[in-house]
């Protein structure tokens, strides 16, 4: 076979689906539970958003005209530029109820969504959304009092067109905004309903592109604002639109009820009922029981009572509600890089996975609106233990994506809605590329939460099934790790594809392994060890083995993760590995020098004279540990692989507590102050990332470690403990804190500057992690 040959046979591979029967055919995502999910604000990029989890769905969705420093601006998808001070989830269940707050430069926005299943509603049910507009600044005459935009939009992604309703411009309703029909949900119609003054303008589109309506619209409103003079929506329509926006405008404070009712073909759709029910005051009383449900439910499953104070409360409850009020639903086809050199035949440098849907949450709804591998393990962390039948939805979402090599694309960037929001260099994924497979922190949970009986009897059995399907899947997942990540040296690993050619970065970056430029061996070669994956290898193996002895798989395959789960729990491998006994702290190994610094230097490129910003070594690099101490450095403390009677845990415990180390008031640094690459710049346009910041996944990390020593017996027990609860208390208050300053959460936290938050802002994905931190909620470590 030629190597053309060998190669096509490797990228059909790639794109091809592991043949194993698929989590999402499982019985219980089937019927009830498949309805009950239909609907949903699915749609996180944007700041109010509603879909169906179906490929081609009808969408709505919500723009205003914000006005800041005498300008407008249509504001529509999630962007940090628009300046909100805040928005976000203030309550939601993940199911049928939300309530979101927006504040726009004097515009209080509250957004509340709520779904049923009436008697007479199609499939799915019916939705409704209240729109509350209120003024900040309160006080003013009406005449100075402007008027506030806003729209509402309906579309089909089907293509197929929508009835325009009748009625007169200024009609306060209920009245017909729009009616027509999708297959799977029968006939449909939306209605507005409002007591307050107001004037309605629509205009309707015909396009199959659904990701710049906001265009769409921002150039209707201009065309029309230069013929009129005023700021509408022209009130005409193409024809066979599919696309219908309606602009409400009003005056503030006003209250606006839109519902969507599917079903209504039939006789008995007892329309007018349905509209009442979702409507004014029978809709604000559902509200409220919803909102009181949610608060209940909160404090029963994370019963935080006696442990945290009410402005505390506030901020667990937004962060467990944006978490929620993130999760998507996307649909598309992943690109996935062809090997170096190779191109289709219309110039493609990629070929694409199959069109797959994924249901998943989100780390940050303005900028990073779509799924993370790595991230999604932290986040179900939270999302069992509100709604295990999500959970699993979700995870079971992930694994259905794994390819016929075991692998899955880190970044799922599916559908064009999610391609509009990422730069080019980032978009191809590259099937030699891992990251960590956290998705077994949440499958441990579940398995070991089925052990200790922590789950009703229902949840239980489909726990049960859900894992028994998901064996082959992991262990394929588990495989790919093994044979493509694996060391020179049996039972040794390292994250491949680290660019060991590169002068351009002080150290070459491993976004594999999730923290991105966290400094590894500086000359990256095939000799490299690195320990972080060699313990995402030992979680994996032991859930694996877990769930094999819960399934009762007496195989052969279930007695090699047991001797593998030995091996890689071996405490004396470990430390031969990766431990430097003077200071008890674990490290990578590899061909490093420390002898490395950036340097303007000039460079002449084609007769051209440029000056670049270049690493020089000073000092040949040579195998060795590297000696930097940092979150790596803590991945068996993480996974409670160190024996508590071991010297190594009061040596990892002083690590952890020393201020010129990792300790700060507001958590732990990502890496130690003492590291020569301690807030350095890796290129001249990368500022440093994992080199200092304090970041919410591994805190918790440390923190379940923490928790877990300080209940085993051991001579370090009580100091534990100790640094436990100080640890927890700092983070739990900058996280408030910034929280009540700013309105928002964020990537990760500075560990000087006060520890105010940095990086994306808005970011509800790992940060949410927070809930369980206020809780206490940690997993059960077992070594
Ligand atoms: C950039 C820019 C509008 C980086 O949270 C997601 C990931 C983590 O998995 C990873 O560990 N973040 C962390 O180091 C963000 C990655 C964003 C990459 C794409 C696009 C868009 O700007």
């Amino acid at each position: 076979e030629g190597e053309g040959a060998a190669t096509l046979r490797r990228v059909t591979r790639s794109v091809t689906p592991l043949a194993a029967p698929r989590m999402m055919d499982l019985p219980q995502f089937q019927s009830n539970h498949k309805e009950s999910l239909y609907w949903g604000t699915y749609r996180p990029n944007v700041y109010l958003g509603i879909r169906a989890r179906t490929p081609l769905s009808l969408i709505a969705g919500l723009m205003w005209i914000g006005l800041k420093n005498g300008q407008y601006f249509l504001r529509h998808v999630c962007q940090d530029s628009d300046e909100l001070s805040t928005y976000g989830w203030t309550a939601h269940n993940g199911r049928d109820y939300g309530r979101q707050l927006l504040v726009d430069h004097g515009l209080l926005l509250t957004t509340s969504f709520l779904k049923e299943k009436g008697e007479s509603s199609g499939y799915g049910g019916d939705w409704a959304v209240r729109l509350d507009a209120n003024s900040e600044r309160s006080g003013l005459s009406d005449a100075q009092e402007s008027t506030t935009h806003l729209f509402f939009y309906i579309a089909d992604e089907t293509g197929k067109p929508i009835t325009m309703g009748s009625h007169e411009p200024s009609s306060r309703g209920p009245v017909l905004l729009a009616s027509g029909s999708h297959e799977e949900i029968g006939d449909w119609k939306l209605y507005l309903r409002s007591e307050d003054k107001l004037e309605i303008h629509r205009a309707g589109f015909k396009s199959m592109s659904m990701h710049n309506l906001s265009d769409l619209v921002q150039q209707a409103v201009a065309t029309n604002a230069m013929q009129t003079g005023s700021l509408n929506l022209p009130d005409m329509t193409e024809d066979s639109s599919n696309i219908m926006v309606y602009q409400v405008s009003i005056k503030t404070p006003s209250q606006i009820d839109i519902v969507f009712l599917s079903g209504c073909a039939s006789d008995s759709a007892m329309i007018k009922e349905r509209i009442t029910r979702l409507t004014g005051p029978m809709l604000s009383a559902r509200l409220e029981t919803k909102q009181k449900e949610f608060e209940e439910r909160y404090d029963q499953i994370f019963n935080v009572n006696n442990k945290i104070d009410s402005r505390e409360l506030s901020v667990g409850i937004a962060a467990l509600s944006n978490l929620l009020g993130g999760v998507g639903y996307f649909h598309g086809q992943s690109r996935i890089a062809l090997p170096k050199g190779f191109t289709q035949k219309n110039g493609d440098k990629y070929i694409p996975y199959w069109p797959a849907a994924l249901y998943t949450a989100v780390p940050s709804r303005s900028f990073f609106p779509r799924g993370f591998l790595w991230d999604e393990g932290f986040h179900q962390l939270v999302i069992w233990r509100w709604d295990v039948h999500i959970s699993m939805d979700i995870i079971g979402h992930w694994l259905d994506l794994l390819n016929s090599d075991g692998w899955i694309p880190r970044e799922q960037i599916l559908g064009a809605e999610a391609l509009s929001k990422v730069p080019e260099e980032f978009v191809l994924q590259y099937p030699s590329n891992g990251n960590p497979p956290t998705l077994f922190l949440a499958i441990r949970d579940l398995a070991s939460g089925i052990h200790a009986k922590q789950f009703s009897d229902d949840e239980a059995e489909k726990i049960s099934s859900f894992l028994e399907r998901a064996y082959v899947r992991l262990n394929s997942w588990f495989q790919w790790f093994n044979s493509t990540q694996s060391g020179k040296y049996e039972g040794t690993f390292y994250w491949h594809g680290r660019d060991n050619m590169t002068t351009r970065e002080l150290n070459p970056k491993t976004l594999t392994s999730g923290l991105d430029d966290y400094p590894r061996a500086s000359h990256p070669n095939d000799e490299e060890r690195h320990v972080d994956l060699r313990c995402w290898m030992l979680l994996a193996t032991n859930c694996i083995r877990s769930i094999a002895e819960f399934l009762k798989m007496d195989n052969a395959l279930e007695k090699d993760y047991k001797k593998m789960s030995n091996q890689l729990s071996d405490f004396g491998t470990l430390n031969k590995l990766h431990l430097d006994d003077k200071i008890g702290a674990y490290f990578d190994y590899g061909n490093h020098t420390e002898k490395v610094r950036l340097r303007w230097f000039d460079v002449k490129d084609k007769d051209v004279m440029r000056r670049e910003f270049l690493r020089e070594t000073l000092q040949p690099p040579r195998m060795q540990l590297v000696p930097h101490v940092g979150y790596v450095s803590l991945f068996p403390f993480m996974m409670g692989a160190i024996p508590p009677e071991s010297w190594v845990l009061e040596k990892q415990l002083d690590l952890i507590s020393n201020t010129s180390i990792l300790w700060t008031d507001y958590g732990l640094r990502s890496l130690s102050r003492t590291s020569s690459i301690y807030m350095k710049r890796n290129t001249e346009h990368d500022p440093p990332y994992w080199r200092g910041a304090i970041w919410i996944n591994m805190n918790y990390m440390v923190l379940s470690a923490l928790h877990h020593y300080a209940h085993e017996d051991g001579p370090y027990k009580g100091r534990a403990g100790e640094l436990y609860e100080k640890l927890r208390s700092n983070l739990i208050r900058n996280i408030v804190e910034n929280y009540h300053e700013t309105g928002f959460f964020w990537e990760n936290y500075d560990q000087k500057n006060k520890g105010k938050g940095k990086g994306a802002r808005s970011f509800t994905g790992w940060t949410s992690l927070i809930v369980l931190i206020m809780a206490e909620s940690y997993p059960t470590l077992h070594r």
